[in-house]
């Protein structure tokens, strides 16, 4: 069993390439819902979303193409449109997130389920049957979690800041609402200390994989297994591909650098992938104790993809170089 700790986007790229070369049912998706939130009453979960999203196709199998997910933006169903949320401005509701006809669908099923008395597990569990997976995604937790941002005008939702106001206020760290009463869901525990290889997604480190790390028990499993532990770094050549780890990172003043993510997960990691452009971190990387694989890390195409994990698989297997 693999076991991948996951944010959205880059995660979800590289579990495409993953499910080339290892088989589904052999991968287990531990996904962040620190980014979820409730719109029109609905629980939107889009990390998940996004992960199920990418990996599945249109046949019902796992995607050998980019997925059912809308290419341009990384989030969301590809070709969907947007009728309901324009009826719904009409009402003067908030229009600034975007939700698909059909995604709603998959908002409105979640939503159903919970309210049935379900567990975020099993209505994750459930969605990723209905989109044909046979990889096993577990939410970080089944408790309310929530990523807030805290900005020199108070804490705001991470929803808010990213996509309302476009992460142009000023990072100064992050709040989890509700983690002193928060466990890791069923399963969680156990897919890092019984898994053969434990990845760490090129995810944000602070608002994807953080919220993860802070729930009670998760630090502590991955400095335990007997899984080797290995981390994709999200910086590419000093820089983040997409999304704002980069302003996060040093709104925490923290160095925007391959070293950093190193740096960041040290007490658990044993090996970090990092990309040819970051070759010279490799000494300082080294010097944490950490083993390091460089490799080229930009996910074009599915062949890329593909490479990566194959790359990453190759190291759990045997040290590697
Ligand atoms: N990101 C945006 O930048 N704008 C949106 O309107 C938006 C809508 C949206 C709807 C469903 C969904 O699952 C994701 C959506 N995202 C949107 C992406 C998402 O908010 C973030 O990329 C993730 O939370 C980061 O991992």
């Amino acid at each position: 069993m693999i076991t991948v700790l996951s944010g959205g986007v880059g995660a979800a790229r590289f579990l495409q390439g993953l499910v080339q070369v290892v088989p589904q049912q052999n991968v287990t998706i531990v996904s962040n819902t620190g980014d979820d939130l409730e719109m029109f009453g609905l629980h939107v979960s889009p990390d998940i979303d996004i992960v199920i999203y990418h990996l599945a196709s249109a046949e019902g199998g796992s995607a050998s193409g980019g997925g059912l997910v809308n290419p341009e933006t990384g989030w969301g169903l590809a070709a969907d449109t947007f009728h309901t949320l324009d009826a719904l401005a009409r009402f003067g509701h908030d229009t600034w997130f975007s939700l698909g006809d059909r995604d709603l669908a998959t908002h409105i099923h979640r939503t159903h389920l919970l309210r049935r008395g379900h567990t975020l597990s099993q209505a994750t569990a459930e969605i990723a049957r209905a989109f044909g997976l046979d990889v096993t995604i577990l939410p970080m937790t089944d408790d309310p979690l929530r990523t807030r941002v805290e900005t020199p005008d108070g804490l705001i939702d991470f929803q808010e800041y990213l996509v309302k106001r476009r992460a142009r206020d000023a990072f100064r760290g992050i709040k989890l609402a509700g983690i002193q009463d928060a466990k890791p869901a069923p399963g969680v525990i156990d897919a890092i200390t019984a898994a053969e290889g434990v990845i760490i997604a090129p995810s944000n480190p602070i608002v994807s994989i953080g919220p993860i790390l802070a729930l009670p028990g998760v630090r502590g499993a991955l400095r335990q297994t007997k899984a080797r532990v290995i981390a994709v770094s999200p910086i590419v050549g000093g820089a983040v591909i997409k999304g704002p780890a980069a302003k996060m990172m040093k709104g925490l003043r923290m160095e925007v650098s391959a070293w950093q993510i190193g740096w960041l997960y040290q007490d658990f990691l044993d090996c970090l992938v990092i990309d040819n452009a970051d070759a010279a971190d490799r000494a300082r990387i080294e010097a944490l104790g950490l083993d390091v694989v460089v490799t080229d890390t930009i996910m074009k195409g599915m062949a890329e993809k593909a490479a990566l994990a194959r790359r990453v698989v190759e190291a759990i297997r045997r040290k590697a170089t």
